[in-house]
């Protein structure tokens, strides 16, 4: 066969192969078959050796316009095929497959979503509205509205992350107190639970923000032994058994008289062991009879409505209803902690 016939017959079978590479791997495979060492190209290019010059300089023109044309080729149709699989990957990972089977890792409710909802199932079945309040607030209502005037020793008792606007971070939500007093008025049921925000040193049981449940009641002839009634069957029905309740004197400026109220140890049975320090009771919820200048400040009659109100501490009742030995555990996102609650 003529030279010229060798190359054409070479450029069908190339442009044959090549077409019928798909993917990257092949496309090498037709490389190294036409252009490497043991290659047709190679082979003709030692052929000119034996050719007389005026032969060499033509059918050396031949071979490389033909090696120069099935390297362009082979870069082209490389590119083509990167292209495309970054198309088919694209397109394979928008497609939904519903056949494909589940994830095993099902998610979990947090504990303080659980907690909260069996508190608020528990109101809400007394005739309690759940009421929603903002993160960010101010002074007024935080400190003021309640009965904390500016420079009194009480504000000390909770640091307070505030805000270059002069806004803050609440600390408690008491600070929905006087919002909520002046949404409604008197009479009024109303539970609020919320995130707080104290600068505190953190250790096992303290956190920088934690989750509160305050609770209010107000009416005629609201007494301390209203309190004591709900605040009893409220965490009855959290713990599943029956509790005792105590209260304690305990000093809030929003609430005449306050008291910190204990329940009977749910470890021990008010035995007295190590978690409640031999005493057989556990501090949990402060709470007290609303002092008549927080009722005024909100629109109600202090000589007509009396009132009492309550700030539990969630992340605490949480911590003891699920026997987690520290606080830090719910804020860390640590999934393995967290996700024994799913079947909950
Ligand atoms: C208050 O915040 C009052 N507003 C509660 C109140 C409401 C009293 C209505 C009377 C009437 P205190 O600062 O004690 O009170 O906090 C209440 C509860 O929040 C505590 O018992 C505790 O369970 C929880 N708590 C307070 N600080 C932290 C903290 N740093 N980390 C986790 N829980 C906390």
């Amino acid at each position: 066969m003529m030279f010229k016939e060798q190359i054409d017959a070479l450029r069908v079978s190339f442009t044959e192969e090549l077409a019928a590479a798909r993917t990257k791997e092949m496309l090498e495979a037709v490389r190294v078959a036409y252009l490497g060492k043991k290659g047709p190209v190679n082979d003709l290019m030692k052929g000119l050796r034996d050719m007389t010059p005026e032969e060499r300089k033509e059918a050396g023109q031949l071979v490389n316009t033909f090696k120069g044309e099935a390297e362009t080729a082979i870069n082209e149709k490389g590119r083509v095929l990167e292209q495309e699989a970054l198309e088919s990957a694209i397109r394979s990972a928008k497609k939904f497959n519903p056949t494909l089977p589940s994830s095993e890792d099902r998610g979990s409710y947090h504990p303080i979503t659980l907690i909260a909802r069996d508190v608020e199932e528990i109101f809400t079945t007394m005739g309690f509205t759940v009421e929603d309040y903002v993160e960010v607030t101010d002074d007024y209502h935080c400190f003021e509205a309640l009965n904390i005037p500016k420079h009194h020793p009480a504000r000390d008792m909770q640091d307070t992350y505030y805000i270059e606007n002069g806004q803050l971070l609440k600390t408690h939500t008491s600070a929905a107190q006087n919002h909520i007093m002046k949404k409604y008025g008197a009479p009024l049921r109303a539970i609020f639970p919320g995130r707080c925000f104290r600068n505190e040193a953190i250790d096992a049981c303290h956190e920088n923000t934690f989750f509160q449940m305050e609770g209010m009641m107000i009416d005629k002839d609201i007494s301390i032994s209203n309190l004591i009634y709900f605040m009893k069957t409220m965490l009855s029905a959290v713990f599943g058994e029956e509790l005792m309740v105590r209260l304690r004197p305990g000093f809030f400026p929003f609430t005449e008289p306050g008291f910190e109220l204990d329940i009977s140890c749910t470890i021990c049975k008010g035995r007295g062991c190590p978690s409640c320090k031999n005493t057989g009771w556990l501090e949990l919820c402060p709470c007290g009879m609303i002092h008549p200048n927080v009722l005024r400040e909100g629109g109600i009659d202090p000589e007509v409505y009396t009132g009492f109100a309550f700030g539990l501490g969630m992340t605490r009742l949480a911590m003891m209803k699920y026997g987690v030995k520290d606080i830090r555990d719910f804020n860390s996102g640590n999934l393995r902690a967290l996700s024994q609650f799913e079947n909950e």
